[in-house]
């Protein structure tokens, strides 16, 4: 099969989804929307901005003068821990009340930093207090499942440039990742081996989606990529959850996410909008020996820092769809400098 030329499928193994991958469309013309490049100097504090240190929120509770990273529980929660329990079951109609906490997690006291800017040691203090997290939240009862991500960029909704992310933890297992799950124990229970070892270590092997590589982690445009410079980072050995990274490990987590948000800036030279987020075993109780940790990337941008791919029509109606392969994608992705645009 010719992947350059051809329409074809491709199936992601770890969702049990398709994507149209129409390679032969990449040059067609564009008259679309165009997205303005946000202004990039803010200044380092912001007294306006309901993250920085000392300010005060909507809630009216002022922010600790945190000198690192900060975590406080969302003041507008889509969760709360005291929705009373409650079901409905009748044939068609299904409902059932869900308890859970979101919270907050500001990666640094500097207004105007970004992940691909920071130094890496601060970002080990984001790593270690998604652990922290994941663990404190995970051990509540009725706590099953812990996602923690983040969304950048006005373009993906998120409400301030204030280096941040969000945790949501529930009682339900969300259904992203119940696919994930049921994918992972069936092919671990047929191979005794996880499916995302085996399918990194092919990756490796093949070397044409690879981005990054450092001791612990690998990043790459999975071959099953949906939006146009979609990636993954994936540990080589087998974790289950981030609390079963050494921390050196989670010093190369830090690493890698730095290094992989700069090739993301490089890109368009803007600052790279996406949601992120980590994948990891339930906190249902349950041993989870199927789990392989892994960070997805969705970025929205395209061609260029204003045009950016938008799941419409066809995508909305059949079946995810895109134009330019993963393989270009890696390709374009792995031949830019590891050094920020703005150092350079
Ligand atoms: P974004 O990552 O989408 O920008 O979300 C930031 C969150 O901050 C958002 O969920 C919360 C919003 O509810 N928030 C507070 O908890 N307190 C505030 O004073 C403003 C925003
Ligand atoms: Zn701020």
């Amino acid at each position: 099969m010719n992947f350059l030329e051809h329409s074809h499928r491709r199936y992601n193994p770890l969702t049990g989804e398709w994507v149209l991958v129409s390679p032969h469309r990449a040059k067609r013309p564009w008259q679309g929307q165009t997205e303005k490049a946000t202004q990039e100097n803010r200044p380092s504090y912001d007294p306006e901005c309901y993250l920085c240190p000392g300010n005060k929120r909507t809630s009216g509770i002022s922010n600790d003068n945190y000198e690192s990273t900060f975590v406080f529980t969302n003041d507008f929660s889509a969760l709360l821990p005291d929705t009373p329990s409650d079901e409905l079951n009748d044939d068609l109609f299904k409902a059932k009340a869900e308890q859970g906490l979101s919270r907050v997690i500001c990666f640094s006291p500097k207004h105007n930093l970004t992940i691909p800017e920071m130094d890496v040691n601060v970002i080990k203090k984001v790593v270690d207090l998604w652990c922290d997290e994941y663990e404190s939240l995970g051990k509540m009862d009725f706590i099953n499942h812990v996602q923690i991500f983040e969304n950048k960029g006005a373009v993906m909704g998120c409400s301030n440039p204030h280096p941040h992310g969000q945790i949501w933890a529930q009682s339900s297992i969300p259904d992203e990742v119940m696919k994930e799950s049921e994918k992972q124990k069936l092919y671990f229970d047929r191979k005794n081996n996880t499916l995302l070892s085996d399918y990194l270590h092919q990756e490796l092997k093949k070397d044409e989606r690879i981005v990054l590589e450092n001791d612990t982690f690998v990043s790459l445009v999975p071959f099953w990529a949906v939006w146009p410079f979609e990636t993954m980072i994936l540990p080589k050995r087998i974790v289950s959850k981030i609390t079963d990274l050494t921390q050196q490990e989670k010093m190369d987590f830090a690493d890698m996410y730095k290094k992989l948000t700069i090739k993301y800036d490089n890109l368009f030279e803007v600052s790279f909008p996406y949601s992120a987020g980590i994948h990891q075993a339930p906190t249902d109780g349950l041993e989870h020996p199927e789990w392989h940790l892994h960070m997805h990337f969705y970025p929205p941008l395209l061609r260029s820092a204003s045009v950016k791919k938008f799941m419409v029509g066809y995508e909305m109606m059949a079946n995810a769809q895109r134009d330019i392969t993963a393989e270009q994608a890696a390709q374009r992705l792995n031949e830019l400098s590891n050094t920020h645009y703005k150092q350079l």
